[in-house]
């Protein structure tokens, strides 16, 4: 029993065993069944996966395969039409390189042209200038020994006139005394002593002449002395009367009469002292005119007689002007030889010239004695005892020279001076001055024999120069 027991556990062993074999030999039979199935399940898909893919790609192919053929049918096409325009562009750079050389000739050839052209005109104007400039030279040179001609001309013209009057008077006395000689050739013995007598006589009688002209001349110096004494007194008693009837006239009417002065320097002592144009009653005249007085030069009390500063006043007139005076007193202005004559011929009076040139050096002439004679000698000139600082020798002419303008010549020379050298002035021939002459403005080398001439300070012309007379009484 045991043994069966035994043998029966062992047959229900193996047998459990077995059963556990055949069910996992079952199970994985069941597996291997499985397993064909799945894979061909899933080669399927996979197949089907890969078709699709095919397809999409074939088909992105496709399209690509289109797109490159436009591209390339594009790019085929560009490449065509660049090729045609980069030959267009050649020949257009070509014609354009050919025109701009053709324009660039022509414009140089013209420019060539008109450069020999201009070169041409420049060459003929330089020639037209020197032509001018050599024509101007010369006439500059021919007015210069022109004027200087002239002057020699009238010099010697007045000179040969001189000779000519002497060499005619001593002709007719020869002629005269060979007639007379002829005449009495015979009776000469017989006279011979009663012209001895006739010659004592006559010496006789020049020495009483000479005697008689010696005492006349004392006269007529002490009647001058006595008349020009005689007129101050007149003035004075004048004045005294005309104070004595202002004075009477003070109570009843107490009404203010301005108080005329004789001259600059009268108005100068009464208080006045600064320049500026005044009103003034020269001795012997009714009349008041207004002068310019000169307050502050050397002193001052100038009566000023002339003046030039800028040529806005034209000086070349004639006789009456110069008789009556022009210009304005406040500028350029002419006082009037009455004027000056009745002053200056009244009691002794000095003379100064003031003169300044065109770089402002200035200069003045000094005569302690001035004064000019009345219109029926022509306003003859006396400057005696010359100073100064314009020149060694005076600029005036020699006393006794009269007055000359354009309508009257009373000069020493064959021709007319005023109207050559212009203005009124005391002209010997036509001498060495004339402060009247054309004022010429600027600075300029060339002489103008007819501008305002000061000759020992600055030669035959003054240039933008400013001048005046002035007189004082000597002794002020
Ligand atoms: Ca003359």
């Amino acid at each position: 029993m045991t043994r069966a027991l035994r043998d029966y556990d062992a047959s229900c062993e193996t047998t459990t065993r077995d059963y556990d074999a055949s069910r996992e030999t079952t199970t994985r039979a069941a597996r291997l069944r499985r397993e064909p199935r799945d894979y061909d399940a899933r080669l399927r898909r996979e197949l089907r996966d890969y078709d699709a893919r095919l397809r999409r790609e074939l088909r992105d192919y496709d399209a690509s395969c289109e797109t490159t053929t436009r591209a390339a049918r594009l790019l085929c096409e560009t490449t065509t039409r660049a090729a045609r325009l980069r030959r267009e562009l050649r020949d257009y750079s070509a014609r354009l390189r050919r025109e701009l050389c053709e324009t660039t000739t022509r414009a140089l050839r013209d420019y060539d042209a008109s450069s020999a052209r201009l070169r041409r005109e420049l060459r003929d104007y330089d020639a037209s200038c020197e032509t001018t400039l050599r024509d101007y030279d010369a006439s500059c040179e021919t007015t210069t020994r022109a004027a200087r001609l002239r002057r020699e001309l009238c010099e010697t013209t007045t000179r040969a006139l001189r000779d000519y009057d002497a060499s005619c008077d001593s002709f007719l006395l020869e002629q005269r005394f060979s007639v007379l000689e002829a005449r009495h050739v015979k009776e000469l013995h017989g006279l011979q002593r009663e012209r001895q007598q006739l010659q004592d006589m006559l010496e006789r009688q020049r020495c009483l002449v000479t005697q008689l002209q010696g005492e006349l001349g004392t006269s007529t110096h002490n009647s001058t002395l006595l008349q020009k004494q005689q007129a101050i007194l007149t003035d004075t008693v004048q004045q005294l009367l005309a104070m004595v009837t202002h004075c009477n006239d003070i109570p009843s009417t107490p009404k203010e009469e301005p108080v005329i002065f004789r001259n600059c320097a009268e108005i100068f002592r009464s208080g006045l002292t600064e320049n500026g144009v005044h009103s003034i009653r020269p001795p012997n005249s009714t009349h008041t005119v207004k002068v310019f007085c000169d307050m502050k030069t050397r002193g001052g009390g100038w009566t000023v007689l002339q003046h030039r500063r800028d040529g806005a006043v034209d000086f070349h007139r004639g006789w009456k002007d110069y008789k009556m005076g022009f210009g304005d007193p406040s500028g350029e202005y002419w006082a009037g030889n009455d004027l000056i004559h009745l002053l200056t011929s009244s009691q002794e009076y000095s003379l100064q010239v003031q003169l300044k040139d065109a770089e402002g050096n200035e200069a003045y002439s000094h005569y302690s004695h001035f004064y000019i004679d009345a219109e029926n000698k022509n306003y003859s000139l006396h400057a005696q005892g010359f100073s100064g600082s314009a020149g060694r020798t005076s600029s005036l002419t020699h006393p006794g020279t009269q007055f000359s303008t354009k309508d009257r010549d009373n000069d020493r020379c064959s021709c007319k001076c005023a109207q050559m050298a212009s203005g009124g002035w005391w002209f010997e021939a036509c001498g060495p001055s004339n402060l009247n002459g054309i004022y010429y403005a600027g600075v300029s080398n060339v002489v103008r024999y007819n501008g305002i001439k000061w000759y020992y300070w600055k030669g035959p012309s003054l240039m933008t120069t400013v001048t005046t007379m002035m007189v004082r009484p000597a002794g002020f």
